[in-house]
């Protein structure tokens, strides 16, 4: 029997590279070599567009959302191609860096001004930080009762090394009012709609976040130029917050004497019930919060989940922590479901805001089956829960602990 194509639930099922595992699987009828269904067409596939690594999962192409998996993100500085991307509209068609402007206004600016990219880069001392970005929808698919929205898994998470200028030069350059409190973001995205008085998102950081040595406009990531996908050519980057903050192709930034009001600033987005709720709970928008910093997570990088050894072996496992504002203290890991931790070596922040990685050798009882469990613990002695924490209505800021499957055999 002929199954019709659901692409849907292609998108969703599949890993860029199984295509050729996916036709064997569901269709019957021989299809010849070099046909590719529609959907992934040459300017479909995101390894052409974007140049992503094959193992990348898409979640969405309209508009593109793509995760890494967790063996991905081995390196200590995420490569562009295992960087994940969460578009909430159209990525911007035409993008000139040697016209880009930047204009700061809004009602709490002293007086309005635009910079060229090229007086940006030139007018201000550049820095570069390795930077931790996670989506706050990071861990969604864990929810129960599910959430709606793109159902990430852990890959939501990237730490790029970024070169920019501090966006508190900028604003103490052009000079900001007593009363400002927050700023906000608009970037050259089309919302889905297309129309053109729309934004995708248009969010923002408070003022306290965005005088931070480390909230950079960026226009640069691991040395070169900033990939379109990522922003090309002016990012806000603003570390510790959902990433969500951290403005894709910015040409405008509003210095606000409110919490910005722009798209996607209200609740239910990117806000938390202020009081913890029953999962399946209708929360009212007026007790919805903004989400201010990332809590503790961690990830498990090596290996990658399913390998075998065989008894007399030792496993070298390893993986990266990160703690929105505050430093990892400690990662242990737990082959008994939790039941027992043993310390993992944990190396420092090459600077704030960026992953911290670690590392332990295991050595496993007997044979059989096992969970590699990792936990890290902030500088204020906050650990990862070990079940999906607090539920909330669009499944925010899932930290639970990951794990890993170990067979010794
Ligand atoms: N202009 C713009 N900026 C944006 C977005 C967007 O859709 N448009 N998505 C935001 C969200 S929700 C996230 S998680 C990050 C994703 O960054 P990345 O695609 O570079 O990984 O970008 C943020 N900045
Ligand atoms: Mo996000």
């Amino acid at each position: 029997m002929k199954k019709p194509f659901n692409r849907r639930k292609f998108i969703k099922n599949a890993g860029l590279g199984s295509l050729a595992a996916w036709i064997g699987m569901e269709s019957v009828y021989p299809i010849p070599d070099g046909y590719l269904p529609l959907a992934l067409s040459q300017n479909q596939d995101p390894q052409k567009l974007f140049g992503k690594h094959k193992e990348m999962r898409v979640l969405n192409d309209q508009p593109w959302n793509i995760e890494a998996q967790a063996h991905l993100l081995d390196e200590a500085i995420t490569p562009a191609e295992k960087m994940f991307v969460r578009n909430n509209g159209i990525i911007p068609e035409e993008v000139d860096p040697a016209t880009w402007t930047l204009t700061i206004d809004g009602e709490s600016v002293s007086q309005q001004k635009t910079f060229s990219l090229q007086e940006l880069k030139t007018q201000f001392p550049t820095h570069t930080y390795q930077l931790v970005l996670e989506c706050g929808g990071n861990g969604r698919s864990e929810y129960y009762p599910p959430a709606e929205g793109n159902q990430w898994t852990v890959g939501a998470v990237s730490c790029a090394e970024w070169t920019g200028v501090r966006l508190r030069d900028v604003l103490q350059e052009v000079g900001i009012k007593d009363n400002a409190v927050y700023i906000g973001y608009y970037g050259k995205d089309s919302h889905l709609s297309r129309d053109p008085n729309k934004n995708p998102i248009s969010r923002g950081i408070p003022l306290a976040k965005a005088m931070e040595d480390q909230t950079l406009l960026a226009f640069a990531m691991n040395g070169v130029d900033i990939p379109i996908a990522h922003g090309h050519p002016l990012r806000l980057i603003a570390s510790g917050y959902p990433a969500s903050v951290s403005g894709k192709w910015i040409h405008r930034l509003a210095v606000r004497d409110k919490v910005h009001d722009g798209e996607k600033m209200a609740a239910p987005s990117y806000s938390v019930p202020c009081e913890p709720v029953q999962p399946g709970a209708e929360v009212s928008k007026e007790n919805m919060c903004i989400i201010e910093n990332m809590p503790v997570k961690s990830l498990i990088t090596y290996p990658k989940s399913g390998a075998m050894l065989r008894p007399e072996q030792q496993l070298a496992v390893r993986g990266h922590a990160w703690a929105g504002a505050n430093q990892i203290r400690s990662v242990d890991y737990s082959i008994d479901f939790g039941a027992t931790w043993q310390p993992c070596l944990l190396q420092d922040p090459v600077n704030p805001f960026a992953w911290q990685h670690f590392d332990a050798n295991i050595s496993f009882p007997k044979k059989g089956y096992y969970e590699v469990w990792a936990k890290a613990t902030d500088s204020q002695g906050i650990s990862q829960p070990m079940l999906t924490p607090g539920w909330n209505p669009k499944g925010y800021l899932n930290n639970a602990c990951h794990r890993i499957a170990i067979k010794i055999t």
